[in-house]
């Protein structure tokens, strides 16, 4: 191996060779651990020590760093206490998550660490909204983000670069291509020559560096990073290297042939670099002895202390209540001066005034600058807000919402428009693995709103009239909003940005521009979990949100005999089922309308927890009533047979006279 010292100075190179040396040391004692059965899995980075070390000793404290599973190296050049780290690997209390999660699957904000979920490829997209947030503060700083060679094969990867090269962002994109995406070999993987190759179908720089080889990787990247700050780009790296030990130390290395292995063993990036070092006088044999000893005493320290600590505790409430941030609703009251406006200008409103409101507010979403969207609700905002604020974007949901996931990181705010509800399954899996898990994992806020057009009766068949909120409901760790009126969408929208966790916020397009009602002119707020008595009555309870609303309100007016409790939910999550309960337990019944089909749906949960909770007051079943178990279909006259306006009239009738 060739190494070129150039200008760099003796205290850079015996760094860069300390900080190799410290990874493998903690890794080679984890390995005797893994035997001994004192820890349960290991991901190895072994012979990959250059990459993380080189490319972190590289940014500057203040630049954040995402690395992956492999990437110890990053923790310990950014001076992650090792106690911390280790208690982190036992589930110890010491370290990141309490015991939530396992292995690298943390951040520390105090360290500019953002660690990876499992599914890989959305921290690639996290990195662009950390890069967008500097670049809007005109900070002057790089974002690096890791991935594996087999994780560049994700959708996730094309997305990031994409979006990371159209809106210039400084991110330097790190492949480690170290041979195996687990068992798959490269060829298995990809159909080019080099990765580095696919920069240029994004519009992007790239490089080839030699991962093994510290000196080369410190040398290029600080200089890719020097570039970086001056002219804010992405740039991607490809980092040849291997994966000397298997994909996780239970399942070995059969498939890798003997060859390869010994063809990289001589390319060990510490033990060239310190013959290296050595022939130049820089070190001597005492010196390495004197290192090795001082790491060694600390790692044994460190793990002293992390086994002596006992193990978490289980605290079913701290538990619960660490799912979401903490948010204090603060209610913001208005003169009385209102407008008779749509539902879409409620929400059009709400968006403008808070805009104004959280300076560092960022909206995102296809066609939504100059055209305004396709509902138009953000018109007129370019003028106002300017386009670094509001953001047409590339089609492609998953980087988008974890773009807002980085800029959430960074400290500030965004809303996602999706162009139509359906399409949020192409943004899912950052939604439900990476938001709404993120403040359970580490107690980092995912302060996100993503507004959902949804619903059915517009003619627009399956994929344009999901009514999809039981996709999140399920989830822990999201809020779910569902708003029926003007006056309440805008309120519950002004809510749900000022709070600091992932929230769904569902505008149902039925209702956009046929929905009218009083609303204040200036900016307030309405409580998330708190539902509406819309009628009173003492024989039915009629409980419902969204589009069922309106069509229940239409029933009752058609049957002015029917004495009913209208319980509007306004959000799903949280849910406020008090309100459910108290008029059950004075009318003894109860209808659920929803307008998504039955199974799996909200109804259904609030049925058992009624049946559950109220059995003694009830005087009849608990009814549902929901959709046709089919898609949404296009044709008119299917989708009102369909939908369950009629089959809701004929149910509740009968409820009633039950
Ligand atoms: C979406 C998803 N699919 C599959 C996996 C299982 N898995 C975890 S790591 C891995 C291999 C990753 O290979 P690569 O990106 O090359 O990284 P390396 O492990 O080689 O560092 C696989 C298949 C996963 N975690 N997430
Ligand atoms: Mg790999």
């Amino acid at each position: 191996m060739r190494y070129h010292i150039g200008d760099l100075a003796q205290e850079e190179l015996v760094n860069l060779y300390k900080g190799m040396l410290k990874p493998r040391m903690i890794e080679e004692k984890m390995l005797v651990l893994l035997r001994q059965g004192k820890i349960s899995k290991w991901f190895s980075g072994i012979g990959q020590e250059a990459i993380s070390v080189g490319v972190t000793q590289s940014l500057k404290t203040e630049e954040y760093i995402l690395p992956m599973h492999r990437n110890l190296g990053v923790f310990t050049s950014r001076n992650v206490p090792l106690h911390r780290l280790f208690g982190q690997w036992q589930g110890k209390e010491s370290g990141f998550t309490n015991g939530r999660d396992r292995s690298f699957h943390f951040g520390s904000q105090e360290h500019k660490i953002v660690g990876m979920i499992s599914h890989l490829g959305p921290q690639l997209g996290v990195a662009d909204g950390i890069a967008l947030a500097d670049l809007l503060r005109r900070k002057k700083r790089v974002t690096a983000v890791f991935t594996g060679e087999g994780a560049t094969s994700e959708g996730d990867f094309h997305e990031a670069l994409n979006v990371a090269s159209v809106w210039n962002l400084p991110v330097l994109f790190c492949i480690e291509n170290n041979g195996y995406g687990l068992s798959t070999p490269t060829n298995e993987q990809y159909h080019c020559e080099n990765l580095a190759d696919r920069a240029k179908g994004y519009g992007m720089e790239s490089r080839i560096i030699d991962g093994n080889n510290i000196l080369e990787v410190y040398r290029k990247v600080s200089e890719l990073c020097k570039a970086m700050r001056k002219r804010p780009r992405p740039i991607l790296v490809e980092f040849k290297t291997f994966r000397m030990r298997g994909h996780e130390e239970a399942s070995g290395t059969k498939y890798v042939p003997e060859k390869l292995m010994k063809k990289w063993a001589k390319k060990d990036p510490i033990s060239n670099y310190e013959d290296f070092l050595v022939k130049e006088g820089v070190l001597d044999l005492e010196s390495i002895e004197a290192t090795k000893k001082g790491i060694s005493d600390e790692i044994n320290e460190n793990l002293k202390r992390a086994f002596d600590e006992s193990p978490v505790s289980f605290d079913e409430s701290k538990e619960l209540s660490n799912v979401y941030q903490e948010f204090v609703y603060k209610e913001v009251d208005c003169d009385k001066k209102s407008k008779n406006i749509r539902l879409v200008d409620a929400i059009s409103e709400s968006l403008e005034q808070s805009m104004y409101a959280h300076n560092e507010l960022i909206i995102m979403g296809q066609d939504i600058a100059e055209y305004g969207g396709v509902f138009k609700i953000t018109e007129g905002f370019v003028p106002k807000f300017g386009k670094s604020r509001v953001r047409n974007t590339p089609i492609c949901e998953s980087a988008i919402v974890s773009a807002a996931m980085g800029l959430s990181i960074n400290g500030m705010k965004a809303v996602v428009e999706m162009q139509f509800a359906d399409f949020v399954s192409s943004g899912f899996n950052p939604i439900v693995n990476y938001l709404a898990k993120v403040h359970y994992r580490w107690g980092q806020a995912a302060d996100v709103v993503i507004r959902m057009p949804c619903g059915a009766g517009v003619g627009a068949g399956p994929f344009h009239s999901q009514t999809n909120e039981a996709w999140f409901t399920k989830t822990p760790g999201l809020k779910v909003v569902y708003p029926a009126f003007p006056n309440d969408a805008k309120g519950l929208l002004n809510t749900a940005i000022n709070d600091p966790n992932p929230v769904l916020f569902f505008e149902h397009k039925g209702l956009y521009r046929s929905v009218y009602g009083d609303v204040p002119t200036d900016y307030y707020t309405l409580p998330l979990g708190k539902a509406n008595l819309l009628t009173r009555g003492e024989r039915i309870s009629i409980v419902t949100y969204g589009a069922g609303v309106h069509w229940a309100l239409e029933i009752l007016e058609n049957h002015p005999e029917i004495q009913a409790d209208l319980i509007d939910l306004r959000t799903l999550q949280p849910l406020d089922i008090e309100t459910v309960y108290d008029s059950v337990r004075k009318t003894g019944k109860l209808i659920i309308l929803q307008e998504d089909t039955l199974f799996g749906g909200i109804a259904s949960d609030i049925s058992a927890m009624v049946m559950e909770n109220c059995f003694e007051f009830l005087d009849a079943p608990v009814k549902r009533v929901g959709s046709l178990e089919t898609p949404v279909p296009f044709a008119k006259a299917l989708e009102a047979h369909y939908l369950p306006k009629q089959r809701f009239e004929k149910a509740m009738l009968a409820l009633y006279a039950y």
